[in-house]
């Protein structure tokens, strides 16, 4: 019987995470696992205007300043939404807040074969961000994460309402045929004569609140909805456990721009992944 709700928990053991969440890809909010970072507490809106005002992201055509971009979310209301999400990269563009977010693995997301030299941040899909919204932001489309990576959401200002689905519900969700990852029923609004089946998915919807953190296992459909300004981190983590259907997506993403070059990276990461796995030191 599937979970129709999804848990919060408190200071448990890495060993419990792994056996009752990690394992069978439940997903799971930790009310406290970014306690260990600075950044918890410390970012506000206020906190990136004074530190990184002048940086500029580039959304949808148009180029922002975090200025602007914290003007906006904060006057964004659910009738009229500033566009969301706004994601500045860490590596790249805010790697000053490195230190903040440290240990990234929260010492739950480990090992974590993406913070490996093998595996360049920004390549094989993974990214660490910080996304920023306002009230009535909603992520665009229902998905499962590209390269079948599990996604960790440190929530960090503000409330977000996620939305995870049962594993099991693909026929319920409609995915784009030429893009497996995306749903084409808009959740928010769903269009029963055209996604009929949409009627037997059973989404549970849950808060995610400053301080909290949400693991979303590998292939787990889900979306998002901004409650009020929220600035969140977020980063993958890939290992043993999924490594497989990793594999399977680097193929196929790959094979799109053809298959010598598909060749060549699916033998980098499976080589990657083998010395990830031998030296067991993420
Ligand atoms: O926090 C959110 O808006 C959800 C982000 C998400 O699911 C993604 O970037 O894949
Ligand atoms: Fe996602």
């Amino acid at each position: 019987m599937a979970a129709l709700q999804v848990q919060k928990v408190d200071d448990i053991t890495y060993e419990e995470f792994m056996e009752n969440f990690y394992k069978p890809g439940i997903p799971v909010v930790f009310k406290n696992a970014s306690k260990v970072w600075k950044a918890r507490g410390l970012f506000t809106p206020n906190w990136f205007r004074e530190n990184f005002g002048d940086k500029t992201i580039e959304k949808n055509g148009v180029n922002y300043t975090m200025r602007e971009v914290m003007d906006l979310v904060e006057n964004s209301t659910e009738d009229k939404p500033a566009p969301y999400p706004f994601i500045f990269d860490i590596p790249t563009v805010l790697p000053e807040i490195v230190p903040l977010v440290t240990p990234l693995n929260l010492n739950y997301a480990k090992p974590n074969w993406l913070e490996s030299k093998w595996f360049k941040k920004g390549y094989w899909g993974s990214a660490t961000e910080v996304f920023i919204g306002g009230p009535g932001g909603k992520f665009p489309y229902l998905h499962v994460d590209y390269y079948h990576l599990n996604a960790w959401i440190n929530q960090l200002y503000g409330e977000k309402q996620f939305t995870v689905y049962p594993r099991g519900q693909e026929e319920f969700l409609y995915p784009d045929p030429d893009n497996q990852w995306i749903s084409q029923v808009n959740i928010f609004e769903p269009d029963y004569d055209k996604f009929p089946k949409y009627k037997n998915a059973t989404p549970i919807h849950f808060k995610v609140g400053a301080g909290e953190t949400l693991f979303i296992p590998f292939g787990t459909w889900h979306s998002a909805y901004s409650l009020g300004p929220t600035i969140s981190v977020a980063f993958d983590q890939l290992n043993q456990k999924n490594f497989k259907d990793f594999m399977k997506d680097v193929w196929d993403f790959k094979n799109r721009e053809g298959k010598a070059k598909a060749l060549a990276l699916y033998g980098y990461a499976w080589l990657a992944g083998q010395s990830c796995k031998v030296s067991r030191s993420f």
